[in-house]
């Protein structure tokens, strides 16, 4: 399909195969494997129930993925359609991405009852539509679920997936946990990603534009995304075999799949970013390159200094962790709680308010109202200053760490320029820059490997930062400033995911009966339980959000830090013949690729 872009890698190789870089060489196979299969991502969701597991083995023919497991302990199972397979396979991925072939009975046991190491597990199953070749479906546990125990569905596969299928149940249509989940869905979702509305087990015969009930589901999903989804009615069909269990098949909702994968503009796409991706790969071999050049020019005691100064840069990077990461968070965990309970305060008044304004006769409006209006949008808005509070003192945090880091590189550069021997020409002299350079391109290599894999392909980037190490600077920015969006995205989810929970403590007012005269304090009472309840699981959720942040960004400054001490490992090519070589190589193949 992409035939050119794979001519170009291998016009790249023997390019690869001079740098004598594994993280390169790694990094061209696997690249030649995303060209040669590029795939889409569909993600299942919807609450528990809704039959997204038997839709998804309606598309397969058989009852693999179980339909009743418990929602809460169930693993996240990915299934691969391949047009034509010869038998299917079946692999499990542990948390340290470890990927190991299993049998199919492995494969089903797992999938009820998942072990505690256990990632995810994939399955390799033919299709016989050829326009779903390479598609990846997951599916997923409910909404509670998600938000617990399964953090990478919210951090990756939403945010890298092509189409996201909103699975509803007809007769059960949408609930709380929809609400709160429908509401934050968007914002996760990349800009040129797709939401299909799926009516699970409609009466036989409705009709998607007249039935009310179907019409009442779309225009509530379509309020909360403030888009018209595509909307897709299955019917419900009765289980014919000794399962129990229907295989609902749904050709129109795997056909419109299909046709949008395989769209021109798509396929565009994905060609550009490849392509990016490949000029970027150039780049990377070529820095390497130079660099040898420039260390093999080099006297052993001129390099014995420059070692020195990378440890020295590497040890400044780690202390930014103790100077400025660990002292702000210190701060925001210590001002968190408060600030929240002033929310529950405030949250308390507004909807109290609200309800003794109401007239004393609309007690059951009043109640339904609290529920599916008041309590989400109270809660939301009050939250937003706790989240904007925290995205303030973050993006504070990351230009901090940004301007710290930028100053590093050029106290490095300096020491670099001191100590090389005036006799050295300005090009030779930029070796400091090389260094930085280098050092990027694998951290750089190290992102793309993690976050590639998936179809948000955004290109380039390595390729922009050789041309000015300012870009260094925007590029550190940018990674903390994603960790940061992420991570205050993920705090949305678990307060709106916490009004679920005050929801249903207002709810057990409909069980317990009330009369005209009390039913107003009876529901204040029940919204102030319920969002004191409220505060006291959300807060411990938020702060562990934060030290997971706080994680991720230490990590991110010794990433950066390692990569630095890494090329300390390599012994300078004393060759200069040889590198002389390689250099003239790289120049005919930067012809060659036009670049
Ligand atoms: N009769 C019938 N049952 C269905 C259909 N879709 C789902 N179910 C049943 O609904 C229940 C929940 O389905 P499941 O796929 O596990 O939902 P999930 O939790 O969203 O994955 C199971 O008992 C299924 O057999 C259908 O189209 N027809
Ligand atoms: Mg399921």
């Amino acid at each position: 399909m992409y035939t050119s872009l794979l001519n170009k890698l291998d016009i790249l190789e023997p390019l690869i195969d001079a740098t004598g870089n594994p993280q390169l060489m790694d990094k061209a196979k696997f690249l030649y494997d995303r060209i040669s299969n590029p795939e889409s991502y569909v993600v299942f969701l919807g609450e528990t129930s809704s039959g997204k597991s038997s839709i998804i083995n309606g598309l397969i023919g058989s009852h693999l993925l179980p339909v009743k497991a418990s929602p809460s302990t169930a693993a996240i199972s990915e299934i691969v359609f391949k047009h034509h397979l010869q038998s299917a396979e079946y692999y499990s991925i542990s948390k340290d991405a470890k990927m190991r072939k299993i049998s199919e009975t492995d494969f089903r046991v797992l999938c009820e009852a998942p072990v505690s190491n256990l990632a995810r597990l994939r399955a390799h199953v033919s299709t016989n539509i050829q326009l779903l070749d390479n598609l990846r479906v997951f599916d997923t546990p409910g909404y509670g679920a998600i938000v617990e125990e399964h953090e990478e569905i919210l951090k990756d596969f939403i945010p890298n997936s092509d189409f996201v299928i909103y699975t509803v149940s007809y007769k059960v249509g949408i609930q709380e946990y929809d609400y709160s989940f429908l509401g934050f869905l968007k914002e996760l979702l990349r800009e040129d990603a797709k939401i299909v509305l799926v009516i699970n087990r409609c009466p036989i015969g409705a009709d998607v534009n007249t039935n009310p009930r179907i019409k009442e589901i779309r225009s509530y999903v379509s309020d909360l995304l403030n888009i018209e989804p595509q909307v897709f009615c299955i019917e419900n069909i009765v289980a014919t075999d000794e399962t129990g269990h229907a295989l609902p098949t749904c050709d129109n909702l795997w056909n419109y799949i299909g046709k949008q994968i395989s769209t021109e503009e798509r396929r565009k796409l994905l060609f550009e970013a490849f392509d990016g991706y490949i000029h970027d790969l150039y780049t990377e071999c070529d820095n390497v390159i130079q660099l040898k050049y420039k260390e093999a020019l080099l006297s052993d005691e001129e390099s014995r200094r420059i070692r020195m100064a990378q440890r020295e840069f590497a040890e400044q990077i780690r202390l930014a962790s103790k100077q400025l990461v660990e002292p702000t968070f210190a701060r925001i965990i210590s001002l968190l709680p408060k600030r929240i309970e002033d929310t529950e305060n405030r949250v308390n008044d507004f909807i109290i308010q609200k309800i003794y304004e109401a007239n004393r006769l609309e007690k059951d409006e009043m109640v339904a109202y609290t529920n599916s209006h008041l309590i989400p949008f109270t809660i939301k808005k009050e939250m937003g200053e706790v989240i904007t509070f925290i995205d303030v003192e973050l993006t504070d945090l990351n230009r901090q760490l940004q301007d710290y880091i930028q100053k590093e590189v050029v106290r490095f550069e300096d020491k670099v320029e001191v100590i090389l021997d005036s006799n050295f020409d300005k090009a030779v002299k930029s070796i400091a820059q090389e260094y930085i350079k280098k050092m990027m391109g694998n951290a750089l290599s190290e992102y793309f490997m993690m976050y590639a894999g998936a179809a948000g392909f955004r290109g380039g980037a390595a390729n922009a930062a050789s041309h000015s190490l300012k870009v260094f600077g925007n590029w550190i920015g940018k990674t903390f400033s994603k960790h940061t969006h992420e991570m205050v995205q993920k705090i949305g989810a678990t307060v709106a995911k916490g009004a679920g929970a005050i929801i249903a403590v207002v709810a057990e007012l409909l069980f317990e009966g009330y009369d005209l005269v009390r039913w107003k304090s009876k529901l204040t009472q029940k919204v102030q339980d319920g969002v004191h309840k409220w505060k006291e699981d959300t807060i411990p959720m938020i702060l562990k959000d934060m030290d997971n942040l706080m994680e991720t960004n230490i990590s991110t400054l010794y990433l950066i830090a390692k990569q630095m001490e890494d090329n300390i490992e390599e012994e300078p090519t004393a060759n200069i013949d040889e590198c002389k070589k390689n250099i003239e190589l790289s120049e005919s193949i930067k012809k060659q690729l036009n670049y």
